[in-house]
């Protein structure tokens, strides 16, 4: 990232800060890695879902990319790459603009054994809440590892389909439409268990295994 590139998101964040737009018309969630060396775990690929399908595929959610030109889903997340040891400067613009700029929750993810920024997110945010991800197990201590008085919530290593689940259930408190969207979900998980469990008794070991 160039200083200048580095320079314009922080003065985007800022100025996003001061406006007043319409909650429909921002970001409900914000996603932030520290590397896109993470964005596999994060957002997930074709072959191991992450918070991407869990938000777009499961729940309707699109992706944010102009705030000027939201798009027409209710429920949106924007998506950045923030270091917590190479721009801390931008880390905390992040957080500190997360509550003016409309986000009701956070999905903060890093990897290796310092993975700071979802605890430093989560503390600078405060009281937006910060869902910290864990990239790799050795970064799941420094991400649950938060005194007390400063709080995280946080997933298993490489768990960003929970995350944005439990993002979801934040944000459905207050919309009973995105609260329906989470019951069906598990209403199909539910289903699924279910025929895979009557297929198994009906067909028997080996037919199951070959049907
Ligand atoms: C990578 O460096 C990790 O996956 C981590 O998320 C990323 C960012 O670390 P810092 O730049 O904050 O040290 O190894």
């Amino acid at each position: 990232m160039t200083d200048d590139a580095l320079d314009s998101l922080i003065e985007s964040l800022e100025s996003e800060a001061k406006r007043d737009r319409a909650p429909e018309d921002t970001p409900d969630v914000g996603i932030i890695m520290g590397s896109d060396s993470d964005l596999d775990v994060m957002m997930g690929t074709e072959e191991d879902f992450g918070a991407y399908h869990a938000l777009v595929e499961e729940l309707g959610f699109e992706e944010q990319t102009d705030y000027d030109d939201p798009p027409e889903a209710r429920f949106t997340f924007e998506t950045y790459v923030v270091s917590a040891h190479r721009t801390p400067e931008l880390m905390y613009v992040y957080g500190e603009t997360a509550e003016d700029r409309g986000l009701d929750v956070i999905i903060a993810g890093a990897g290796g054994k310092s993975a700071d920024l979802p605890n430093m997110t989560a503390s600078i945010a405060y009281p937006v809440p910060v869902v910290g991800v864990p990239v790799q197990e050795k970064s799941v201590d420094s991400v649950i590892g938060m005194p007390t008085g400063a709080p995280i919530v946080a997933v298993d290593a490489g768990k960003s389909f929970n995350a944005a689940l439990s993002a979801a259930q934040i944000l459905a408190r207050k919309h009973p439409g995105l609260r329906e969207r989470l019951v069906t979900y598990h209403e199909n998980l539910k289903a699924e268990v279910g025929e895979v469990s009557r297929d198994l008794h009906e067909l028997g070991t080996p037919g199951f295994r070959q049907r």
